[in-house]
């Protein structure tokens, strides 16, 4: 029964094996199967004690010292080795787990063009298509590019409804901020002779107190055609195909009588409303339809005042909000966003 004795040498061997098992280990099942094949309840250190009894006191105080300590030793080494590949496995996972947030964090990105730049562009290009040429002009006007030779002389009650906001430069309000595009239109007609097929968009400017429909600064656009011959059903029908172009075969146009003292005579326009294509909702009140912007036959007046002959030229213009269709082609529910510049709006487009 010496093999299954108790001696010094079969704890040391007990030891180094379990050491090195130990220093093996890769896995926190490993270790535990390393720990547990010494001092488990089958393990090679434990079935030892069973050997203390065949010894005599002396010789049985001085093994279970020896194996006490063996025990220590192993314990010590198992929970080290524990604790670092426990950490091991942590760092492992952390790595296998990690998000590389780079990829989805917004990060510096390129910018975009405003949305009222974007609509401004489609608008130039539908009309481009159409045969029309761009033109702009000053934002800052005299009195009588914005407003006389438009027929609207210094008393026209018509000037009261703009909300002119005037410079402090030269005679009092002679120097003001545009509050249409039709004096880029005057200049053209200066310039150049007829015909004319052009379209002035641009920023202007009235003394509105912001709300969800108004903006002081906003964008216009506005379509002038002088030729020999023209008629209200070239307005009506070039309103109804750049309508059909812009916004698709599912929306039209109509025109109702209006008054501008630029045209004579003069109507809104409404398209079907982009909202539920008019069948009626809360946008259009219940009518179908919404209302874009203006137009009519260019006044003699305004043909006078820049010497072209009303006798032998006719002519149409139109003019409308940027911003407003954008509003109504996008659904913006408050115009104010527009300007406000802020990310979470700007992003999305
Ligand atoms: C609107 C209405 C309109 C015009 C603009 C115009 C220009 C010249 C001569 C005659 Cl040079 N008319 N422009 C005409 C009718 C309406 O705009 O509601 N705009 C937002």
């Amino acid at each position: 029964m010496t093999d299954r004795a108790f001696s010094a040498s079969a704890v040391e061997d007990i030891e180094r094996r379990a050491l090195a098992a130990l220093a093996e280990a890769k896995t926190v099942d490993d270790v535990r199967a390393a720990h547990a094949a010494a001092l488990g309840k089958r393990g090679e250190l434990t079935a030892l004690n069973a050997l203390l009894r065949d010894l005599d006191a002396e010789a049985r105080k001085a093994a279970g010292a020896v194996l006490n300590a063996t025990r220590a030793t192993i314990t010590a080494a198992f929970e080290r080795r524990l604790s670092d590949v426990e950490a091991e496995e942590r760092a492992a996972r952390l790595d296998r787990e990690r998000l590389d947030l780079t990829e989805v964090a917004p990060g510096p990105q390129r910018g975009s063009l405003s949305l009222v730049t974007q609509t401004r562009d489609a608008l130039e290009d539908t009309f481009v298509g159409m045969g029309f040429v761009v033109a702009e002009g000053p934002e800052v006007e005299s009195d009588w590019h914005n407003f006389e030779a438009l027929n609207m002389p210094p008393a026209h009650p018509a000037r009261s409804g703009f909300d002119t906001l005037y410079l402090d430069w030269g005679a009092p309000e002679t120097t003001l901020l545009r509050t249409h595009t039709s004096p880029v239109q005057i200049r053209l007609m200066l310039e150049q002779r007829p015909p004319v097929y052009a379209v002035m968009p641009g920023r202007v400017y009235r003394k509105d107190t912001p709300d969800t429909r108004h903006t002081p600064s906003f964008s216009q656009i506005e379509g002038l055609v002088v030729d020999h011959g023209i008629t209200f059903g070239d307005l009506a029908g070039t309103i109804d195909t750049f309508t059909r172009a812009y916004f698709g075969p599912a929306i039209s146009a109509r025109l109702r009588p209006a008054y501008f003292p630029f045209t004579e005579p003069s109507a809104e326009f409404e398209i079907t409303c982009t909202i539920c294509e008019g069948a009626g909702c809360r946008t259009c009140s219940w009518t179908g339809w919404v209302e874009l912007g203006g137009c009519g036959m260019v006044h003699p007046n305004v043909f006078r005042a820049v010497g072209i002959d009303p006798e032998e030229w006719t002519g149409f213009a139109f003019g409308f909000g940027i911003d407003r269709l954008a509003q109504m082609r996008f659904g913006i529910p408050d115009m104010r966003v527009l300007a406000d510049n802020d990310l979470r709006f700007t992003t999305q487009f």
